[in-house]
């Protein structure tokens, strides 16, 4: 079939107001990027002539600026789910403006196909190629591609000359079916492949082409410092150790890692480490650190949802196909992250928290309890799930006035009953096989910053001592209220709740 080659600009001009729209990509990389844009404009001379014009976004993870960026800056995003990273679109979740769903990433496609979020009118993919049978060849990320496909009305093709057609075959596309009709996903090791390279989707659905010529707007990392250096170090120490134990197997078990600064540290520190054995990963995102690692042998296979690296670092791996085809997969996130997968396969799992609590619950999306920071991701798909899950952060935010160890967290994304492993610059805190009781001295002893360790003493002071989960329920967010009232947590003055 001939396909219609159109601009940017004529197909955003085919979404309407109240369209839903499903976008490929996870994470900035393989997402839609010049259509949105053109939308954008579309939305802001609308709005100037009095005109609504909003849309719902349906994806992978987060997008780039030229997504939630633009979109929300002229407020024309009515809803979205799920993962988002943008700065202008925190501050419009904040202020009110956007219905925002957050949900588990392994969630979003089945999600969409069960009808929980409405239809999708139209689905924007960024492809490297298109035949003319209908056959899509994704670029940097599976995410929720083949369901908006398959849902769609109509799909409008972005094809990215930035990303090289060497990409094809990197995919592993797999969908499952719904119940009452769905089977085991066949998975049984990281590299196994289960369905096929690319999306098929029938061709008249193909409303237009966009050429482009966009790269990924993923975004580079600050240096490692000492800091997020000694956080990952103390995770390979203690996986070290625990190996050693006999706790994790000889052969080493696959691990997910988040993305950020510290969970490069981490793995970079996984990958100095020679005690620990050449090992897999079978995570969501791959970052630059890994791709790395797998050049020195350190990782021996990635299987992902998307390949979050900076440019020059995509680039290199398109050029070095021939080397990487057999050491990487690129998977839909409900597949990268499917919680079936990950029980099965054993991940250890590598999260950052906002905050946690002396009890174990971790607190991964809100602020102060109230404002959305980014979102679940996929932390609580690996968590839940995990052989050993692991939570890192700097035990102080905000220059020491902020202690991400708190009596109880403002939020929960992760509850006690999931969280193995907190580990901060200060320390492990071992929380397996422990009473309530028994991880509140782990946590203050190991991994409380010592401005913090006699506020969090004196807080159990406040409680009867003996209950399951002892705590002060006047006292238990009192250093978040203190946070608010005079910007700094240390202030706190216990006496009050006597
Ligand atoms: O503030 O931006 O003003 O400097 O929060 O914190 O330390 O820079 O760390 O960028 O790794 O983000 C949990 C948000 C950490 C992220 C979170 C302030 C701090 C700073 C950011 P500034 P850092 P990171 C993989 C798995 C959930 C999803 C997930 C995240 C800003 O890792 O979104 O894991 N995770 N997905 O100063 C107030 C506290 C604070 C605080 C930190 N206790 N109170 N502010 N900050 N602690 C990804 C996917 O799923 C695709």
């Amino acid at each position: 079939m001939a396909f219609n080659y159109i601009s940017a600009a004529e197909a955003a001009s085919l979404i309407k107001h109240g369209y839903n729209i499903g976008l490929s990509g996870f994470t900035p990389a393989g997402t839609a990027k010049a259509v949105t844009a053109e939308l954008a404009k579309i939305a802001e001379a609308e709005h100037a002539k009095g005109n609504p014009f909003q849309v719902g976004i349906f994806t992978g993870a987060s997008t780039g600026d030229s997504c939630d960026g633009v979109l929300s800056r002229v407020k024309a995003i009515r809803y979205r789910a799920p993962y988002t990273t943008n700065p202008d679109f925190r501050k419009a979740v904040n202020n009110g403006e956007i219905a925002y769903n957050d949900i588990h990433l392994s969630q979003m496609a089945q999600e969409v196909r069960y009808g929980f979020m409405g239809k999708v009118n139209v689905a924007i993919i960024e492809a490297c190629e298109v035949t003319p049978d209908g056959k899509i060849y994704l670029t940097a990320a599976g995410g929720i591609a083949p369901t908006i496909c398959c849902l769609a009305d109509q799909i409008i093709i972005e094809l990215n000359a930035a990303h090289s057609k060497n990409a094809m075959g990197l995919h592993d596309v797999y969908e499952p079916l719904d119940p009452p009709y769905r089977r085991e996903i066949p998975i049984f090791k990281p590299s196994d492949r289960i369905g096929q390279p690319y999306i098929q989707v029938d061709p008249k659905k193909i409303v237009g082409i966009v050429e482009t010529n966009w790269p990924d707007e993923a975004r580079s990392f600050a240096a490692a410092d000492p800091l997020t250096d000694k956080i990952g170090q103390n995770v390979a120490d203690f996986l070290a150790a625990d190996m050693k134990r006999g706790i994790i197997p000889s052969t080493f078990l696959p691990l997910q890692s988040g993305v950020g600064n510290i969970a490069n540290a981490v793995l970079g520190a996984l990958g100095r480490d020679k005690t620990i054995p050449a090992f897999e990963m079978y995570t969501e995102v791959i970052q630059n650190s890994v791709i790395g690692l797998i050049r020195e042998g350190r990782v021996k296979f990635g299987s992902a949802c998307s390949l979050t690296v900076t440019n020059d670092c995509l680039n290199g791996i398109y050029e070095d196909m021939d080397f990487f085809r057999d050491k990487l997969v690129l998977r839909p996130s409900e597949i990268s992250n499917s919680p079936e997968v990950v029980r099965r396969l054993g991940i250890i799992s590598i999260n950052t928290a906002i905050e946690a609590d002396l009890y174990g619950n971790v607190n991964s999306t809100h602020i102060g309890g109230t404002k959305m920071m980014n979102g679940i991701g996929g932390s609580g798909d690996f968590t839940r799930n995990a052989y050993i899950s692991i939570f890192t952060c700097p035990s102080v935010a905000k220059e020491g006035k902020i202690s991400a160890i708190v009596p109880m967290v403002s939020h929960v994304d992760h509850s006690e009953h999931d969280v193995n492993i907190i580990v901060t610059e200060q320390g492990v805190a071992d929380l397996r096989g422990k009473s309530p009781k028994e991880r509140a001295q782990a946590i203050i002893e190991n991994c409380v910053h010592p401005d913090y360790k006699n506020i969090l003493w004196d807080y159990l002071k406040l409680t009867d001592g003996k209950a399951q989960t002892p705590h002060s329920m006047r006292a238990a967010l009192a250093m978040h209220a203190e946070l608010a009232k005079s910007g700094d947590m240390k202030n706190v003055d216990w006496a009050q709740y006597k």
